[in-house]
């Protein structure tokens, strides 16, 4: 269809892009990461949603050459400033069981001269029943580059469980879902579960979606980690996060 063969076209045309979103750390207040988050634009100027394009990318292969170009991008139009401590970009699993993935990352990381510490890849669970040993691997070699590895979307899949069993992710993203379905006492108690199992296994928590003060006064009460969400900041352009210091934004 026509978005498939946009997307064939879109790195060379320049339709796609980068956001950023902040990422603020509870306790010191400071800004310690962003989120890329990929933009595609249409010939006519129109812009087509994540949900709609990135699931196409995958079932056309395409997302193997977005995926680098994304972390390319992230490391060459933003982590070559060091007031930005880390960028995590968002990989889906066929990525990560595509072979060569963590080498095409070692050189990227290469060429650009930004340290493996300084990158981070979301993981989402997506429609992965099961953990491929390939999967396992590449999660390895990228471990070994430094690279961080965070679980994205955590509480939403059918899997989130068993990927937290085989794999120690530095931190894990619990969806927003949990946080926007606890007015009631159920959601809330809901919500502590989850963190409780988290912290447990030794994960930093980030919470997604924040988006009111009395939610952040929540999560100061849980102490939550990490924070992401309109409250915090929304997507914006590289540019943004390069004008200043992130600690001051
Ligand atoms: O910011 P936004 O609503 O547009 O993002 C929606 C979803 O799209 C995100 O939750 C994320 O999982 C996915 N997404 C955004 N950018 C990328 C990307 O570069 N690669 C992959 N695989 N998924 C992305
Ligand atoms: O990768 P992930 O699924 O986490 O993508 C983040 C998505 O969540 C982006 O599409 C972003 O626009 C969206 N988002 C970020 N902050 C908030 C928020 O505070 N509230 C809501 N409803 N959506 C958010
Ligand atoms: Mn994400
Ligand atoms: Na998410």
């Amino acid at each position: 269809e026509n978005i498939a063969a946009l997307l064939k076209i879109a790195i060379d045309q320049r339709l796609v892009s980068l956001v950023y979103q902040p990422i603020r750390n509870v306790v010191s207040g400071r800004l310690d990461a962003v989120e890329a988050l990929m933009r595609l634009r249409m010939l006519d100027g129109t812009s087509v949603p994540p949900s709609l394009f990135i699931p196409i990318a995958e079932r056309t292969g395409a997302i193997l050459e977005l995926g680098r170009w994304a972390i390319r991008t992230a490391c060459t139009e933003l982590l070559i400033d060091e007031h930005v401590p880390v960028v995590s970009v968002n990989v889906s699993p066929i990525q990560l069981r595509s072979p060569g993935f963590a080498a095409s990352v070692a050189a990227i990381l290469g060429e650009t001269g930004v340290a493996g510490g300084r990158l981070a890849l979301e993981v989402t669970e997506g429609l992965e029943l099961e953990m491929h040993s390939d999967i396992l691997r590449c999660i390895n070699d990228l471990k070994t580059l430094g690279v961080r590895i965070w679980l994205d979307d955590f509480g939403t899949g059918f899997a989130g469980l068993s990927w937290l069993r085989l794999i120690d992710f530095d931190t894990v993203k619990i969806d927003r879902s949990f946080l926007h379905d606890c007015n009631g006492p159920k959601g809330k108690v809901m919500l502590r579960d989850i963190i409780g199992l988290v912290r447990n296994r030794g994960h930093k928590i980030l919470i997604e979606g924040v988006e009111t003060e009395e939610q952040m006064t929540l999560m100061r009460q849980c102490r939550i980690d990490y924070v992401q969400g309109f409250h915090v900041g929304r997507p914006a352009p590289a540019q943004t996060f390069r004008l200043a210091p992130m600690g001051d934004a």
